[in-house]
This record gives structure tokens, sequence and C-alpha cells, in this order.
């Protein structure tokens, strides 16, 4: 059957097109790559603590550590070399749910949106965002904060900085010199999200149908107009090709790294990469023949947040075993606290304190942040440093396995936000596998240098915190040694944007530039990084762009 609107990819960005679509009485068909995730979406993959509960590893959110440790692996995507969520809720689904309502700045001329999306205009989709999917900061439900050692031990030492605590999400704008309590979007104590929101309320509706399990390669299109998408399904389709009704519309969401992959297989990008796929034997003959290429920056204006990792110890802090235990062994109060009401440690992922602090004039006129994130433990931190173990007190050591670690570690993970200057470029290899061509971390040589005064600031009255200790980097480096040997390759923040760039690749309503009919909502059209973790502003992003979709002329 055709449908009026097919959307490919279930993240975010998708699931928030899709239900908006169905809710104006659209026939939408929601294609997802991946299987299920959370007990309502279907998934089963849990713990044997939690067996019986109707709980899965992407509904309890202290096994997000897990993600990064787990044996088992099935919910990253296997064709990219970062992480990203393949299955129902992409990346909201295994990340870490901070949750940062945006900052007017996010979406203003000044960080490359429309004017239309400035001034103001954005706020009622930022509200709709809050109204279907609140945040809290403190998750468990019994309205109890756990676990929150590292937030006080952060808390005094950002106090000696001038900074003030806030509740983060009721002062958006209030980002310098400002620290708080994490946000998230759980929900009753479990993984919330467009998943346990968005999607439900699509799901109830009969005009909205949702396939796992189905990989889109391409659009099919005339020149200009799209016809319908080539999946590896055939149940779903003839040779697995779905046709669109005569007005419909195609929404990419498979994210960053997705939604420029399907560009390049439909003849939509720049002209070295179609070169790239009009040489692949299976693909190449299905191209849109050169005459029909449309020519986009897709893949270029990429940025990522470097992020770098300090390690500290505090007699103070529990490190909850570095959250090894999680999964196999937990506490086993904690456990039966969890089950019992979805209270306690294991209602949140590991995230306790969050900071933002402005920057301005260190080698250049532009204007950066800094943000911080704490967390107990130092969970797939990897180090060939000993951990300063000669700084520490024996007494805290509780067990030394490949690497040392202490029962009081704690991270400080330092992300240069806001007015990063360096870009990257997504494209895709020889077996058209997507990947950074590129990478964005200090590309521009005006970021690395705000990066280390941040580091450098964030430690520099450490003295005045009585047994605080950082062990990475040891009291044998200077900050600006460990950042010149910080792997570049691990800066990664998995907060990828900006490959099909609004007024770049799409324009103000999302559609893909040159065609009549193909559109783009997910983290790929946002030009430049938010002021957080990128998936709260993308939401709202996702609520503007289908409404603009919705007011357009000509459509289903
Ligand atoms: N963002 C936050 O705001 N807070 C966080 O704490 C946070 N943490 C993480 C994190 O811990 C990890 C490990 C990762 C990977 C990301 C984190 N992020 C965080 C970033 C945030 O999750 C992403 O910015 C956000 O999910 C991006 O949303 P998008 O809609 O742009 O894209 P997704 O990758 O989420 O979803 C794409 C979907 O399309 C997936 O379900 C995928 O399976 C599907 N797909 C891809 N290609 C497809 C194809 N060809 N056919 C069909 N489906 C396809
Ligand atoms: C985010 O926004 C980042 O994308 C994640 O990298 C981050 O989680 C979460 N939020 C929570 O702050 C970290 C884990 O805490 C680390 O253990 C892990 O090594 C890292 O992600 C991998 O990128």
């Amino acid at each position: 059957t055709p449908y009026d609107y097919i959307v490919v990819g279930a993240g975010p960005g998708g699931i928030i097109a899709a239900d908006r679509l169905s809710e104006a009485g659209k026939n939408v068909l929601l294609l997802e790559r991946g299987g299920p995730s959370t007990w309502e979406t279907g998934g089963r993959y849990a713990p044997a603590w939690a067996q019986g509960y109707n709980l899965t590893k992407f509904d309890i959110p202290g096994l997000f550590e897990t993600m990064f440790t787990d044996s088992d692996e099935f919910w990253w995507c296997d064709d990219i070399t970062v992480f990203a969520g393949c299955l129902v809720g992409g990346g909201t689904s295994v990340n870490g749910a901070l949750y940062w309502i945006p900052t007017s700045n996010d979406f203003s001329t000044a960080t490359g949106w429309p004017l239309s999306w400035s001034n103001g205009a954005h706020d009622p989709y930022v509200s709709m965002m809050q109204q279907r999917l609140p945040s809290t900061d403190h998750p468990s439900t019994d309205g109890e904060r756990y676990l929150e050692q590292v937030s006080s031990v952060v808390g005094q030492l950002l106090n000696g900085q001038g900074y003030s605590n806030i509740t983060i999400n009721s002062n958006p704008n209030f980002k310098d010199h400002a620290y708080g309590y994490s946000a998230y979007d759980f929900l009753n104590g479990k993984r919330g999200g467009p998943v346990a929101t968005y999607l439900q309320t699509a799901q109830a509706r009969s005009n909205f149908r949702m396939e796992m399990y189905t990989y889109v390669s391409n659009v099919v299109r005339n020149g200009s107009s799209i016809l319908g998408v080539q999946t590896n399904n055939t149940a779903i389709g003839p040779n697995g090709y779905v046709p669109l009704n005569p007005n419909g519309r195609v929404i990419l969401s498979a994210g960053s790294y997705g939604s420029p992959r399907i560009l390049f297989l439909s003849g939509i990008g720049p002209s070295d990469m179609l070169e790239i796929v009009s040489n692949d034997p299976t693909y190449g003959p299905q191209l849109p023949s050169q005459a029909d290429w449309i020519d986009l920056p897709v893949g270029y204006n990429v940025s990522d947040n470097p992020s770098i990792n300090l390690v500290f110890t505090h007699p103070s802090v529990d490190a909850y075993d570095n959250w090894a235990t999680v999964w196999a062994d937990p506490r086993p109060a904690d456990a039966a606290q969890y089950l019992e009401n979805q209270s306690g440690v294991l209602a949140q992922a590991s995230p306790r304190l969050n900071f933002w602090r402005a920057y301005g004039g260190i080698t250049d006129n532009v204007v950066r942040y800094l943000q911080g994130t704490a967390r107990p433990g130092a969970a797939s931190i990897n180090t060939t440093m000993t951990y300063n173990a000669r700084q520490v007190s024996f007494n805290y050591i509780v067990r030394m396995e490949d690497h040392s670690f202490v029962s009081t570690i704690f991270t400080i993970t330092a992300y240069l936000s806001t007015g990063i200057t360096s870009r990257g470029r997504i494209g895709i290899d020889a077996s058209l596998r997507p990947q950074a061509l590129i990478d964005p971390w200090f590309e521009d040589p005006g970021d690395e240098p705000v990066l280390l005064q941040g580091l450098e600031d964030i430690v520099s009255n450490m003295a005045s915190i009585p047994g605080l200790t950082m062990i990475t980097p040891d009291d044998t480096m200077t900050m600006q040694q460990y950042v010149n040997a910080y792997d570049r390759s691990t800066m990664n923040s998995n907060h990828w944007v900006g490959s099909n760039s609004i007024l770049q690749v799409v324009d103000e309503n999302a559609k893909v530039i040159g065609t009549d009919n193909l559109f783009v909502i997910d983290a790929s059209i946002m030009p430049r990084l938010p002021m957080g973790n990128p998936h709260g502003a993308l939401m709202s992003a996702a609520e503007h762009a289908v409404a603009n979709i919705l007011a357009l002329q000509g459509g289903p």
C-alpha cells in the first residue's frame, strides 16, 4: 500500500515526526532498521535479577554504563565506527538521557538557524516538547536523591570558582558559572524519552504503522520528485519497494551518519561521494543518471563536542563499584528497592552534576562554553596511568584488576560546547559505510586552548577541598601535557550534528533543497551544537520541523 508519509528511522527525530503526522490524520509508515528496545516496544533483554518485572536493559536507568561493557552489543549500529543506537528509539534508547531545555541562543540566526526559527519563534515547540516529556533532576520515584557524594564534592569545588547552584532546566539561559543536579527525561523511574511518550500515542492510531528490521538504502526518485523508498524487507512490498501516495513525502530520520548515506545512495550530495556509489556493483546501477544528481554539501559542517575526562578520588565518594556489578551482581538492597517501586540508585543513570561556564577572548573573539558532567566511578575510561596510586590512601583500594581502581573514584568529563569553531566531514568509504572523513575535534586552532583553560580552572582550587586528589592526569603531568597527549580519537562525545545543516542541505522547512518532497528531521539538520547534550534541542527542533511540513502546501 502507498503511504502519505514514509519516515525512515525510529530515533527521536523520526518518532516525533511520525507521531505528529499521524495525529494530523496522515497515513504514516515508520521504518526502523533495528529491533525493539524497552519492554513496551517488545524488547526482552534484561539482567537475571530483573526477570519477571517487565523491565529490560533499556528501561532501567542504572544499567546505562553497561551499554559500554556488555559482551552482547546488538543495540549499536554495526556499520558505524562511533556509538549510535540502531534499535527502536535510536540513541534515546541507549543514551545517558541527560535532557536540557534549549537556551534561546540554541535557535538563533547567530547559531545558523533560519530567521523564521529565531527571536522566540521556536519557543512554542520547546513548550510542546516539555508538555509531552517533562524533565526531572530526581528521577527516583520516591523523590529522593541517591549516591549524591559527587554532587556535593564537585559543588564545593565550583562554589569556590564563583559558580551558582541552580535548577538547571528552570533557568535554561543561565549557563555561565552555573551548576546543578543532572536532569533527565526518565519517567516513573524508567527510561522515558520519545519511545515512552510520542511513540505510544502514534501506535494507538490506526493510520500509523511501524516496521522494524527494515533497512532503507535509498529513495527512488524521478528528478526532483520522490516516488518511494527502497528497503531490504520484501514482506512490505515487491522487492522491498514502498511507494508514496501521489502527493506523498519521505522524511529521513536515520541520524547524522545514516541520513547522509541514504542521500548519497539516492544521488544527492557532493560528487566525490556520488562517484563512490556509482562504482558500487549493487547500488551504482540504480543511481539516478548524472544529469539528475543533486549537488549539496551533505556531510560537511559536522560538529561533535570534543571532550576530555579527569579522574579523581575523594574519601566521601562511593564509586558504586565502578558500575561493574549492576548487571550480574547488583547491591541486593538497591536491586530490591528498584524492583519494588523503581526508586533508589538504579532509577538514575551515572551523571550526578552538570555545570557550564563561558569563555571568551583566549585566542580569538569567539565566545565558547565549557560543559562539565560529574559521575561516580570511571567506568570504561582506559588509561595507561596507574591512577597515581601512591597519592591514594590504600584504605580506599577495594580491588585491583587489569588496571587498579578505587572505591572512591569519580570522573568529570569536560566538553567544549556552544561556540566550537571546528568542523568535520561525514562521508562513506568504498564499501558504502558511513564514517568521519575529517574528525571534528580541534580542527580549528581556537578550540583547544579554551578546553585546556576550562580543565585548568576546574582543578584550580582543588587544594581547598580536603582529601580531593586528581589521579588522571596524575602529579607527574601538567594539564597542558595531558591535553597534548590525549588520544584525539577518544574525544568523541556521540553528539554528531550538522551533516545536513539547515539552510545548506535542507531549507527552513527541513526540505532537501532541489527536491519536491524529501525532508530530513534528525540531528543532522542542526547547524551547530546546542548548549547541552543535544537530544533535548533536537526533539524541539523535530516538533518545529514537522509543524512546518504539515503547514506546507501541496502535501497529502
Ligand atoms: N544526548 C543527550 O541529549 N543526552 C545524553 O545523555 C546522551 N548520551 C548519549 C550516549 O550516551 C550515547 C552512547 C549516544 C550514542 C548518544 C548520546 N546522546 C545523548 C546523543 C543523542 O542520543 C543523539 O543526539 C540522538 O539520539 C540523535 O537522534 P537522531 O534522531 O538524529 O538519530 P538516532 O541515531 O538516535 O536515530 C536514528 C534511527 O534511525 C536509529 O533508530 C537507527 O536504527 C535508524 N536508522 C539508521 N539508518 C537507517 C536506515 N538506513 N533504515 C532504517 N532505519 C535506519
Ligand atoms: C552523553 O551525552 C554522552 O554522549 C555520553 O558519552 C555520556 O556517557 C552520557 N551523555 C552521560 O554523561 C559516557 C559514559 O558515562 C562513559 O562511561 C562512556 O565511556 C562514554 O559515554 C562513551 O562515549
